[in-house]
């Protein structure tokens, strides 16, 4: 049977944390949906040091490992590049896969900042390919139900949505990696954390007009290596559909591990949500009859058709399942991933609204989101 299925042969960039949770969802896809819309073949890996990248390769099952990235674009077999890699390296590779005539999928933030990632959509829309930036919290069914709510009207008009992003492992003094430098990764927390809240506001309520801002770097020295990169952002949005927002994320919150969680009011009831709390979804319907617990699993809930009986909960990693299956199946579509999948304009978005949020920080004023035209 598998000799008969359409494949796409993946080049991934990079062997990392995201390297390693995209390559576990390709293994793991053809399970969770069969037959697959299109059966990845693991063709290389690439990464910087040659002994890991080789067995990273043997470890995820690719076929070879490479020392530069140019080769993924070089082989013909390639028919989508992943890029898993630091965020300096998003731009080039992506950007040269897309006019090699490769589809791509783009970890998040998609650039350093907005005029990159504007770049980066504006390269890769002219390959005419299918393209992705993996804001794979899209991907969560309770996240997915929430958006079934609102589409129903069951939330009634939206008023408030806040949602927070916090994580402690920034509290590690002695801990200095690319993630706190500018060059490498052009914002802090921001750009990690926030863009993933800041793509959900506008997934579950819509475009944001305007912001005011905060934005901290609380740790100003890692092992002797100059800090230039926010550790927290806080801010206010404005919602183009007259809904407000507060945003927030820090990596330096002792005691929160991986804690995503947001909450939607609207006329007539509210959702809240907690990624620790993955497999759930707080709704309450109505004004006075408080929150009840829905178990985001089993037949009629989004996305339970990949897995389990009701009560047999999903992980983090399973979210990556989702997203690849949907970015394969629009693949073989020739289709767009939105309106549930991010593109590489929801990803360029993330960032002006991103790049909003830190001009009200040093203007000390609220800021219009303001987008740049497509080329
Ligand atoms: C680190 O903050 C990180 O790995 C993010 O980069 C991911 O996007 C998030 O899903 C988990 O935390």
């Amino acid at each position: 049977m598998t000799d008969e299925l359409p494949e796409i042969g993946v080049g991934m960039l990079g062997y990392a944390f995201m390297g390693r949770a995209h390559s576990a969802a390709y293994r793991a896809l053809s399970s969770a949906v069969w037959p697959p819309p299109l059966q990845p073949r693991l063709i290389a890996i690439c990464g910087r040091d040659g002994a890991a990248t080789a067995d990273a390769a043997r470890r995820y099952g690719f076929a070879r490992s490479v020392g530069d990235w140019r080769e993924l674009i070089a082989d013909e077999g390639v028919g989508l590049l992943d890029n898993s890699g630091p965020n300096a390296l998003h731009l080039e590779p992506t950007v040269a896969a897309a006019q090699a005539g490769k589809h791509v999928l783009c970890e998040k933030p998609l650039g350093r900042d907005a005029a990159e990632s504007h770049a980066i959509w504006q390269g890769v829309a002219a390959g005419g390919v299918t393209h992705m930036c993996a804001f794979n919290y899209r991907f969560v069914p309770a996240v997915r139900l929430a958006r079934q709510l609102i589409a129903d009207g069951q939330l009634g008009e939206l008023r408030h949505f806040r949602a927070r992003y916090l994580q402690s492992w920034g509290l590690d003094r002695t801990l200095m990696t690319w993630r706190f430098e500018r060059a490498s990764a052009g914002s802090g927390a921001l750009g990690d954390l926030g863009s993933h809240i800041i793509d959900l506001a506008r997934y579950l309520v819509g475009e944001i007009s305007a912001v005011s801002g905060t934005v901290r770097t609380f740790i100003g020295d890692r092992a002797g290596h100059a800090v230039d990169v926010d550790d927290a952002f806080q801010a206010n949005v404005e919602f183009e559909g007259g809904a407000t927002g507060m945003l927030e994320a820090s990596r330096l919150c002792p005691g929160r591990l991986n804690h995503l969680a947001l909450e939607i009011n609207g006329s007539d009831g509210s959702i809240a949500f907690d990624l620790e709390r993955l497999n759930e979804l707080q709704v309450c319907r109505g004004d006075r009859s408080g929150f009840e617990t829905v178990s985001v699993t089993g037949p009629g809930q989004p996305l339970a058709e990949l897995w389990w009986p009701a009560g047999h909960v999903i992980g983090w990693e399973h979210t990556f399942v989702h997203e690849l299956a949907h970015l394969l199946a629009a693949i073989r579509d020739r289709a767009s991933v939105r309106p549930h999948g991010a593109d590489l304009e929801d990803g360029y978005r993330a960032a002006e609204i991103s790049d909003a949020i830190v001009r009200s920080a040093d203007s000390g004023r609220r800021e219009p989101v303001v987008y740049r035209a497509a080329e």
